[in-house]
């Protein structure tokens, strides 16, 4: 009897939280009718599912366009200041859902489709990615640009709209292999071009002094390539569709189509070369991760954005307010990473150059408007550009760059500690590797708000990269610990979950995340726990069909989900988690009637394409699988499954399927983290070392509620200046041996022993990550895990408790703290 109440509750937990009419039905009904015929030119006999997709996909975008308009207006009529949020990436996932959801309009629209004999379920999996970003950084804007409308925020997404976005990933034979990806290959029923707002942008040539008889008088750029940017807007309608923002990515054009008299006279490719030559700036996005591209056409395209963005938005405050000396009261810029951060000579040159305004004021001008927000510590992620390369294709941004260091510089020789080693580490020029510019310090310098994204990681930026110019400029350093989007991630990607939240804590779950601490009281609830476990339940079952259609594993729902999905890097230890689990699955051979805890060891994530190593970890992960998932010794115990081409898609069927969530990285390393957030929100317990916002996560779940093992952030900094011993860490620890030896003997690459010894020999050589010193707590640390996990009731308390407290980490709260400590904006919370 117990059971069948218990499945009642929840079949009920999987209905809908907001209904819809009979009229609201009708409407969609007619209103994806009438898209299906008018403007995909196809009827009811003849539509693909891409044809329903793209009539229901704008007939959702007829309804953002009034509120759009309307919010628009308002901004103008109120007068109120604009946020500007400059980002080289954007990492959007599908768009149906995220617009119905804060539209009100799934339920009708399902009801309306299902009239139409179309289930959206299906629908859904025919838009494609947006995937103009890499992972963390372009998620988070995307996080982000859905916050800022739901806190009605007047705000701009600028970035650049790749044509083809990160790439597809294709695991043959376990390698990682890249195919370009083709999001636009079917049109974007979301984008509304914008043909008649088009900038010139401009690279190279020479720069003129024009004298007057005191001397100098100005300066006139003569540049010698000119090419267009044209913007392509998305709506992007906050909770309840109150506000309505836009996503503007701008595209690169060549001012001519062709060279007619190349062509006329034969040269038909010739004719074509500048063209090519223009539109390949927004051709395709970068698909490094945490390391710095180096290539002059990263740096054309950071160049391209940024300056298509800084006349747009001059144009329109001075179209509006007349004067541009009121732009810091107007407009906010926040700078996301260095990226954008040649915004800091090219707002100077306009003013000065363009606007003929002094410099004093200019640069007062420039830093009171500019925000920048920093993401990582990672050497090899800190941009810098070649001084030639900077003369050659922006030579007047140069110069002021020149003229900002050489002002700065008089500021910092005032100090009393500034001795030459502390000049030379605050100029704008690094000296040592041939001269180069520092990005990071010149968006520090020409910002008066400088973030990092969790509490730790903004102390270190503080401790380390930025320790000098704080010195210089004490008080722009500030923290704002990084925040997920729970619509996308918890309402829209766990639906049956947010049923039970709403259930127990009420309907205002929805607007405000930290009411989910009401489910505190029923923690030890066992109809909760219940209810909690049918849904995993179904959402386990959901991605064990998805492995199998896509991989043809079997993966048993029962057992533990144990989790790891993010990029491919060293710093972040998926080896760790390998290691581990070469580690379970001898210990599971050695004592096979043992009471294990079954689990499935899922792995997902890129690697970038010339990251040998990373490479070489997706290679080991999946040549572990082979042989443990054809092992019938752990065949109820352990599999191991890599899933192909991570993306946000993806990431919204794995995370309300996971039980445990890998945040394993070196400690000090992972600026925060968000995949931590998501997983804990959807209940998923955290394995962790103490980087990032695992800190911040752990203090807010409570120490019982986390698995907290290894390094700390000071540990590992004396383990590196001690000299790190791995071989002594290695011989102390037989478990360890163990695993290296096997792999190193070619248990997992047959015939072939040396196949991983790129891997190995790190580890035993250099080990910078400190995979071996960790090892062993992270073993132990998961025999925990295993311990909580048979204790069923403590399991799922721990679980309701992470999914009770983790509210804070809403990008609500972290776009509210923007706007109140860096923008100087209102905001309306939702609801
Ligand atoms: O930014 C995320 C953080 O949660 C992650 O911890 C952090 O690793 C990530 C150069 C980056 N930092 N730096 C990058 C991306 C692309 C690129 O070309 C650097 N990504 C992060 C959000 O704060």
């Amino acid at each position: 009897a117990t059971m069948s109440i218990s499945t009642q509750d929840a079949e009920a937990a999987r209905a809908p939280v907001a209904a819809a009419t009979e009229a609201e039905i009708a409407a969609a009904r007619d209103a994806i009718n009438a898209k299906l015929t008018y403007a995909v030119g196809k009827n009811a006999v003849t539509a693909s599912d891409r044809d329903w997709f793209v009539a229901t996909a704008l007939a959702v975008r007829d309804r953002m366009v009034d509120p759009w308009i309307a919010s628009s207006k308002s901004t103008y009529a109120e007068g109120r200041k604009r946020v500007y949020y400059l980002s080289l990436e954007f990492l959007i996932g599908r768009l149906l859902f995220d617009a119905m959801n804060n539209l009100g309009l799934t339920e009708a629209f399902r009801a309306a489709l299902g009239d139409l004999g179309v289930d959206l379920e299906r629908l859904k999996t025919v838009e494609p990615d947006a995937a103009l970003g890499n992972g963390g950084l372009g998620r988070l804007a995307a996080c982000f640009m859905d916050s800022m409308a739901s806190l009605s925020i007047p705000a701009y997404g600028y970035g650049i709209r790749y044509d083809h976005g990160l790439f597809r990933q294709v695991v043959k034979n376990g390698w990682q292999q890249e195919y370009p990806e083709t999001w636009l290959s079917f049109g974007n029923p979301w984008q509304f071009e914008r043909p008649e707002v088009v900038y010139d942008i401009q690279f190279g040539g020479s720069v003129e002094a024009i004298m007057s008889p005191t001397g100098i008088a100005r300066y006139v750029w003569h540049a010698a390539e000119t090419i267009e940017a044209v913007p392509y807007d998305t709506p992007i309608p906050g909770w309840r569709g109150r506000h309505v923002n836009t996503l503007r990515l701008w595209s690169a054009r060549a001012v001519d189509p062709l060279r007619l008299d190349a062509f006329n006279s034969g040269d038909h490719i010739g004719a074509l070369v500048e063209q090519v030559r223009a539109e390949a700036i927004s051709k395709i996005l970068y698909p490094s991760d945490e390391s710095a591209a180096g290539q002059e056409l990263r740096l054309r395209q950071e160049y391209f954005f940024v300056s298509a963005s800084l006349q747009d938005l001059i144009h329109r405050h001075t179209r509006t307010y007349g004067d541009i000396r009121s732009l810091p009261d107007k407009v906010a810029i926040q700078l996301n990473d260095t990226h954008p951060a040649i915004s800091v000579a090219e707002l100077m040159r306009i003013l000065v150059d363009l606007r003929e305004i002094p410099w004093e004021e200019a640069w007062d001008i420039t830093v009171r408007t500019l925000g920048y927000t920093n993401h990582t510590l990672l050497p090899e992620a800190l941009e810098t550009w070649p001084v030639p390369l900077l003369e050659r294709l922006l030579p007047r941004q140069m110069q002021i760059i020149y003229l900002i260091n050489a002002i700065h510089l008089e500021k910092a020789k005032k100090l009393t500690e500034s001795d030459d080693r502390f000049l030379s580490s605050v100029s704008l020029i690094d000296e040592n590797n041939g001269r180069r510019v520092r990005m990071g310090h010149l968006a520090f310098i020409g910002s008066h708000s400088i973030n990092g994204v969790s509490a730790l990681h903004s102390d270190l930026i503080k401790q380390t990269i930025f320790r000098d110019l704080d010195e210089v400029y004490p008080d722009r350093l500030n923290n704002k610990t990084n925040g997920i989007t729970f619509r996308r991630w918890l309402h829209e990607a766990n639906p049956g979950l947010t049923r039970i939240l709403v259930d127990t804590c009420g309907v205002s779950i929805l607007d405000n995340a930290e009411v989910l601490t009401k489910l505190e009281p029923w923690a030890s609830d066992f109809g909760l726990h219940e209810q909690f476990g049918a849904v995993r339940r179904d959402n386990k079952i959901a991605l064990a069909k998805l492995i199998r259609d896509r991989l043809d594993i079997r993966v048993n729902p029962n057992a533990l989900f144990d989790v790891q999905i993010k990029r491919i890097h060293e710093y972040k230890r998926q080896l760790l988690n390998i290691l581990e689990t070469i580690a379970l699955y001898q210990a599971m051979r050695a004592q096979p009637h043992k009471e294990w805890v079954p689990r499935v060891k899922i792995f997902a994530g890129k690697a970038a394409a010339s990251y040998h190593q990373a490479k070489l970890i997706i290679k080991l992960a999946n040549d572990v699988a082979q042989v443990v998932n054809n092992d019938p010794t752990v065949r109820d115990l352990l599999k191991v499954v890599f899933l192909p081409n991570y993306n946000v898609s993806l990431a919204e069927m794995i995370i309300p399927a996971a039980d445990l969530s890998e945040q394993i990285s070196t400690a000090g390393m992972e600026a925060s983290g968000t995949g931590n957030m998501k997983l804990a929100l959807n209940g998923a317990l955290t394995i962790g070392t103490l980087d990032g916002a695992n800190v911040e996560i752990k203090e807010r779940v409570g120490d019982d509620n986390i698995f907290i093992f290894g390094l700390t952030t000071e540990e590992v900094a004396a383990r590196r200046i001690a000299g790190i011993d791995a071989g002594d860490t290695i011989a102390k620890s037989r478990m360890l041996a163990d695993v290296l030896e096997a792999i190193e003997t070619g248990i997992f690459s047959p015939g072939e022993p040396a196949r991983f010894a790129a891997l190995t020999t790190a580890l035993r050589h250099h080990d910078y990550f400190l995979v071996t010193a960790d090892f062993d707590s992270y073993y132990a640390a998961q025999r925990d895990v295993d311990a909580l996990w048979l204790d069923r009731a403590a399991w799922w308390k721990a679980s309701l408790l992470n999914t009770a407290r983790v509210g804070w980490f809403s990008s609500d709260r972290t776009i509210a703290e923007y706007a109140g400590e860096i923008w100087n904006v209102p905001v309306r919370p939702a609801g």
